[in-house]
C-alpha cells in the first residue's frame, strides 16, 4: 500500500500538520533573495514554502532533506536508526526488487499544454556568483541505450533559454555511460526530469553506484521505501518515461557531441563549481500537475542528508558484511556530508581498525578521510572523536595516506578527480589496556531530586 511519502502533495500535508512547514507568505525575488531566505533556515526542522516567488503563481519549496530530525519523522524512524533502516531498504530491494508500473494515467499529465518555456516555472538563482537559474531537485529518469535498464539521478542544469539547458555530469555516472552508449549507436539520448516527487525516489537517485550498479533498475528502490510500485506513465513527446505524480517533469534530449557552458554554481562543497564545456540538453515537452509546487535544493545539508546517508548506508552494510564488530557510522557535516566518514568499532582483535579504513574507502569512492574510533565514543560528536583522537591516536603506525587514488571532482583537493586519502585509527591499542578505559559516571536521572539554581 502507498504511504504519505510517495507523494509530495501528501508529504507536505502531512508534514504541515505536524508543524513542520515554515511559510513564506512575502512576495520573494527569485534571483538570490529567495535563497537568501532559505540559507537562515537551513538545517532547522521544518521545510520552507515560498508562497508567492515574484512573477509567478506557483510556490517553491525547499528543505525536505535539510534536517535529520525532520526526515526521521517524515520516515516514522528513530533519526539515528536512519543509516540502517534505509540499508535495510536497499537490502530488500537487492534481495527482491519491486520494479516499477507503468500506467495510462497520472496527475501529471493533467495540465495545460503549453509552449515549451522554462522561464514560466519559478526557478530560483541561489548564490551570488551563480550563473544563471538551476534547475537542480528533479531526479532523472533514463534508460540504457543497449539493454533499457532503468536509472535514476540528479544533475544541476542551467537554463539558458526557454528550451534549452547545459547539465553537469560528473565522471563515472551512469547517465555519462548511457550517453557513451547512445553516442556509439549514432542515437540521442532521451530523458525526462522528474521535480517535486517522493523521498524513495530521491533516495533511488541518490544511492551510490556501488549498492546500485548499471545492470539494475534503480527506481525498484522507490518502491521499496513507498511500500508500493512506483507509478510511471509515458512521456508525451519522447520516447521516456515519467512519474505519474510528480509536480513538475520535463522531457529532454541529448545530442552526444553537443556541449555549451555550464556554471559556476555554488556546491556541496561551500566553493563553486567552475564554467566548463558540458552537454546540451533540449526540452521538448514541459508537464506541470494542477496545483503544483516547484521543488528546490540548496547545495548544503540536503545534499548531505542524501547523497551523504545513502553513502553512510552503503558504507554500514558493507563493514557489516567484512569488518566484524562495526556498529556504527557517520558522515560528519564538517566534512561536507560525503568527504569524511566517522566509523563506530568494537575490536575483537588488533588490525581490525585498518580493515574498516580500506573497506569503508571501497565502499564509498568520494571519501577523503575516514577515522575508526572505539564504541565508547559518540561519533555524532566532533569534540568525542576529537577526544579518541587526541588521546588514542598513534601517529607513528595509526594514520594511513593513500596518493594518486579517485576522489570526488568538486573536492577541490581532487583535481581531475585524483587526490590522496587519510584514515585514522583512533581505537585504543588491542588487547584492551586499564590506561585506555574511559573513566565513568553512574548514569542517573536529575529529576529524581530537587535541585535549584541562585537563591531559590
Ligand atoms: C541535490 C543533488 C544534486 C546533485 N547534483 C549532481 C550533479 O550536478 N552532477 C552529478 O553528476 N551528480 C550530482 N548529484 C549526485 C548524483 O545524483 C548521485 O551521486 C547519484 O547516485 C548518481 O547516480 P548513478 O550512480 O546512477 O550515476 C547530486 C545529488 C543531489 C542529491
Ligand atoms: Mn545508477
Amino acid at each position: 500500500m502507498a504511504t504519505h511519502i510517495s507523494d509530495l502533495k501528501t508529504i507536505i500535508e502531512y508534514l504541515d500538520e505536524r508543524g513542520r512547514i515554515t511559510k513564506v507568505h512575502s512576495q520573494i525575488d527569485l534571483e538570490h533573495d529567495l535563497a537568501g531566505v532559505a540559507a537562515k533556515f537551513e538545517g532547522q526542522s521544518s521545510a520552507l514554502l515560498f508562497e508567492k516567488p515574484k512573477g509567478h503563481d506557483m510556490p517553491v519549496f525547499t528543505g525536505l532533506y535539510w534536517s535529520r530530525e525532520l526526515l526521521a519523522d517524515l520516515l516514522q524512524q528513530p533519526e539515528k536508526q536512519l543509516p540502517q533502516y534505509v540499508s535495510g531498504c536497499i537490502k530488500a530491494w537487492q534481495q527482491k526488487p519491486v520494479e516499477p508500473v507503468v500506467i495510462d494515467h497520472g496527475p501529471i499529465l493533467d495540465g495545460d499544454a503549453a509552449d515549451v518555456d522554462l522561464h514560466a516555472l519559478p526557478i530560483p538563482i541561489h548564490a551570488l556568483g551563480d550563473g544563471g537559474p538551476y534547475f537542480d531537485a528533479g531526479v532523472v529518469i533514463a534508460s540504457d541505450p543497449e539493454t533499457g535498464v532503468r536509472n535514476a539521478s540528479i544533475q544541476r542544469f542551467l537554463v539558458v533559454d526557454k528550451q534549452t539547458m547545459h547539465v553537469n555530469i560528473d565522471a563515472g555516472r551512469h547517465l555519462e555511460l548511457y550517453l557513451e552508449k547512445a553516442s556509439k549507436r549514432g542515437e540521442s539520448l532521451y530523458f525526462t526530469i522528474n521535480c517535486g516527487v517522493g523521498p524513495g525516489l530521491h533516495f533511488a537517485a541518490a544511492t551510490p553506484s556501488e549498492a546500485a550498479p548499471p545492470d539494475t533498475d534503480e527506481l525498484g528502490i522507490a518502491s521499496e521505501f513507498h511500500g508500493a510500485p512506483l507509478e510511471l506513465v509515458r512521456g508525451t513527446k519522447t520516447p521516456t518515461e515519467m512519474v505519474a505524480n510528480a509536480m513538475v517533469v520535463l522531457e529532454c534530449e541529448m545530442i552526444p557531441g553537443e556541449v555549451g557552458d555550464e556554471g559556476p554554481f555554488a556546491e556541496v562543497t561551500g566553493y563553486y563549481a567552475k564554467v566548463a564545456p558540458r552537454p546540451v540538453v533540449h526540452v521538448h515537452a514541459v508537464h506541470v500537475r494542477p496545483g503544483a509546487v516547484f521543488q528546490t535544493i540548496l547545495s548544503g545539508v540536503e545534499v548531505w542528508n542524501s547523497v551523504g546517508l545513502l553513502g553512510e548506508a552503503n558504507v554500514l552494510a558493507t563493514l557489516q558484511r567484512q569488518v566484524p564488530g562495526v556498529q556504527d557510522v557517520y558522515f560528519s557535516h564538517g566534512g561536507c556530508g560525503f568527504y569524511h566518514c566517522v566509523v563506530q568499532l568494537a575490536q575483537k582483535r588488533a588490525g581490525w581498525a585498518k580493515q574498516a579504513i580500506m573497506a569503508t574507502f571501497a565502499a564509498f569512492p568520494p571519501l577523503k578521510i575516514v577515522t575508526v574510533v572505539d564504541d565508547d565514543v559518540d561519533i555524532r560528536n566532533p569534540m568525542d572523536v576529537e577526544w579518541a583522537m587526541a588521546t588514542r591516536l598513534n601517529p607513528a603506525n595509526g594514520v594511513m595516506v593513500v596518493d594518486n587514488v579517485f576522489g570526488h571532482g568538486l573536492n577541490p583537493g581532487f583535481p581531475d578527480y585524483l587526490g590522496s586519502k587519510i584514515g585514522f585509527d583512533c581505537c585504543r591499542p588491542y588487547p584492551h589496556t586499564y590506561e585506555y578505559d574511559r573513566a565513568k559516571y553512574k548514569d542517573v536521572d536529575p529529576a529524581d531530586y530537587r535541585i535549584t539554581r541562585g537563591t531559590g
